[in-house]
């Protein structure tokens, strides 16, 4: 097949998951993560990644912080603006209970008849490089057809960095009393975001404490006064699930950034080139990666990451074969 006749194919195949709906888009999630190695999917990949549309929010933070509910919370705000909406919940393989699906942890009270809100679940799987390599994909799928894609993922640790790599707005979320977080923030354990919330406000003085304290945190990780893009502080908001206080503040202000964000052309560009670098160090070691890296076309992968990962793949595999030693 030629590039133009797989260009043609993956936008058809991409236009058959739009048509589909929700059913269409879990089944091509499923296959895509069934077949990273079949050339039909990357190519219907690739068209949806020069389809993309969406922005992707990463909401981040320590285990039990209220991020899930926070989730639920703001996609009832974004669809009221008549935004529409698709969540990706990674759920730390580490904390899976004997393959229990996510279930009840999502926390997500959506009417599942309502075209606009889809949910996937997805295990972190950590050791075979965590969330870049495993949510990236069905990211760039679901953002070509959503206005919002958020991504609720657990950590202080790996997962906590790599949502930078992945997301358009990072949004750490704290709770009152949360030491811990702040002591990460100040040790520059946790990546600096664009926006941190604490979350549970309903706790009264405790919730305004954390917030000071989060203020104080990110300056010093800063190093700068709390600098974050273009030299302004790191805007440090309250809210409640609960009581629904200081939600709609927070939609406005992550709409107010995309809005302001604009072309986010480059900053996918580098989102792609980190996917391709981590999926073929998972598989051939930073040596082989070294070796295979003059394959990767900065030109071709910003037209079709997928196929060329693929292409790169398929070689890194063959000069296996013949002996070459990745590590
Ligand atoms: N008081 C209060 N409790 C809340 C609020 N939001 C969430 N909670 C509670 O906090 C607990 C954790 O909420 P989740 O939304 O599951 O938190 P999470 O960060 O998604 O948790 P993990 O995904 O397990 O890391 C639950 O018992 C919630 O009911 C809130 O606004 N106020
Ligand atoms: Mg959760």
């Amino acid at each position: 097949m030629s590039d133009a006749e797989a260009d043609a194919a993956g936008a058809a195949a991409l236009e058959r998951v739009r048509a589909g709906g929700k059913r269409a888009l879990a089944q091509a999630l499923a296959r895509c993560e069934a077949r990273p190695d079949d050339p039909a999917q990357a190519a219907m990949l690739d068209a949806a990644w020069r389809a993309a549309k969406g922005h992707a929010i990463g909401l981040t933070g320590p285990p039990g912080v209220g991020k899930s509910t926070l989730t639920d919370a703001l996609i009832r705000q974004f669809r009221a603006k008549g935004a529409r909406v698709a969540v990706i919940a990674v759920d730390p393989s580490s904390r899976r209970t004997g393959g229990a699906l996510l279930g009840d942890r999502t926390r997500l009270t959506t009417d599942p008849a309502d075209a606009g809100v889809f949910v996937r679940s997805m295990a972190a799987r950590a050791a075979l490089g965590g969330l870049a390599t495993t949510a990236w994909p069905a990211l760039v799928l679901m953002r070509a057809l959503f206005d919002i894609v958020i991504v609720e993922t657990v950590g202080v640790g790996q997962s906590e960095t790599e949502i930078a790599d992945v997301a358009d707005t990072v949004v750490f979320c704290a709770q009152p009393g949360a030491g811990d977080a702040l002591q990460y923030m100040k040790a520059g354990i946790i990546e600096i975001p664009h926006l941190a919330v604490v979350t549970k406000a309903d706790m009264g003085a405790p919730a305004q404490r954390a917030a000071a304290d989060l203020r104080g945190a990110l300056s010093l990780a800063a190093g700068d006064g709390g600098a974050g893009e273009g030299g302004a502080a790191i805007p440090v908001l309250t809210c409640s699930a609960g009581t629904g206080e200081g939600i709609e503040a927070l939609a406005e202000a992550l709409l107010e950034r995309m809005a302001k964000l604009g072309d986010l052309n480059d900053s996918r560009a580098r989102q792609a080139t980190i996917w391709l670098r981590r999926a073929l160090i998972e598989g051939f070691g930073s040596e082989g990666f070294a070796r295979l890296s003059d394959c990767l076309d900065p030109v071709e992968s910003r037209h079709s990451p997928f196929l060329l990962a693929q292409r790169v793949w398929r070689r890194g595999v063959v000069a296996l074969s013949v002996g070459f030693t990745p590590q």
